[in-house]
């Protein structure tokens, strides 16, 4: 008897494949009425293969009994209730360490791109305006500036260490000052955000980290600061965002993660100092791939009686 797997988010076409072989999937993701798929297959279901912007909360576990074991195919979970499913005997993995390169690589392109306006410079050649009207205004350098990391958690650390490599002076905010790290500590990010030129959100999101950037803090990084954000939209807040970008209080901002995906706040479609990008970080063939087979190895691991590789409760 294969085990019942309901997925509300599918992984990759080669590891669904994987998990069609060793479970009976139940396909709410592709469901005409949820409720009555759910209705039917909740209470057999034992496994879940779900992703990070999907809600699960006590609600939904509700209708899940017999749930055992949620592999989640990212790094973030915030939108699922860990607490109910502690409660519920219910154990959780995400794909920490394999996406950690690539989202780093992606803060420092942001950051880089938004200082040097890249999509400012790019348009400037393709449409022939370099040649009638001469070079694009200066922009802002990055060595030697200081950039100020908010969550120094595995992909934090990464940036940081990028960040060095570039020239940056590098602190950082978190709940309590790590032993044994070189970086300046702050215990509040608006302390952080005056100290830095550049402030990179790299923390975790949910109900603890809300708008964690506060408008004070961007006012802090004035008019000549730039705000880098890899971690959710909720961690700053964006309205206070648009209007210091708007304003020129705020110098740019580079942006992975916006408070609504996919469709984000249309203001910052008209702002030229903010370099915008599609919730994408993680998004390589190669990490894609390491992220969907911890999916599907730690499910495997879980039926087998075995450790889970990156649990998370
Ligand atoms: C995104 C992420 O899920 O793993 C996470 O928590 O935020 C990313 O991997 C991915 O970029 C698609 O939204």
């Amino acid at each position: 008897m294969k085990p019942d797997v309901l997925v509300t988010y599918p992984t990759r076409p080669r590891q669904m494949a994987q998990l069609e072989a060793a479970y009976t999937l139940h396909r709410l993701d592709l469901a005409d009425d949820r409720q009555a798929m759910l209705a039917e297959v909740g209470p057999r279901c034992s496994g879940m293969v779900t992703f990070g912007h999907v809600t699960l909360d006590e609600a939904f576990l509700a209708q899940l009994p017999a749930l055992k074991i949620v592999s989640c195919g990212s790094v973030g979970y915030d939108t699922i209730d860990v607490p109910a499913l502690t409660r519920a005997g219910v154990r959780l993995t995400n794909t920490p360490d394999v996406l950690t390169d690539d989202v780093a690589d992606t803060a420092l392109m942001l950051l880089l791109a938004a200082r040097r306006r890249l999509l400012q410079g790019d348009r400037h050649v393709r449409s022939g305006e370099w040649g009638r009207s001469g070079p694009i205004p200066l922009t802002r350098s990055t060595a030697g500036k200081t950039v100020g990391i908010v969550g120094l958690g595995r992909i934090g650390s990464a940036i940081a260490r990028r960040c060095e490599a570039l020239g940056l002076k590098v602190g950082y905010y978190g709940r309590s000052e790590k032993p044994g790290i070189g970086y300046r500590y702050f215990a509040d990010v608006v302390a952080l955000a005056e100290w830095s030129d550049i402030l990179v959100a790299s923390t975790t999101g949910g109900a603890g980290t809300r708008a964690i950037v506060s408008a004070a803090a961007l006012e802090a990084l004035g008019p000549e600061g730039s705000f880098i954000n890899i971690a959710r939209g909720s961690v700053v807040d964006e309205p206070a965002l648009i209007a210091a970008l708007k304003e020129g209080r705020l110098g740019s901002a580079g942006l992975d993660v916006f408070e609504n995906e996919p469709n984000p706040d249309p203001a910052f479609r008209d702002l030229d100092n903010v370099v915008l990008y599609p919730h994408h970080a993680s998004g390589t063939e190669e990490t894609r791939d390491k992220m969907a087979q911890l999916v599907v190895d730690n499910l495997a691991a879980f039926f087998a009686g075995r450790d889970l590789l990156t649990p998370v409760n």
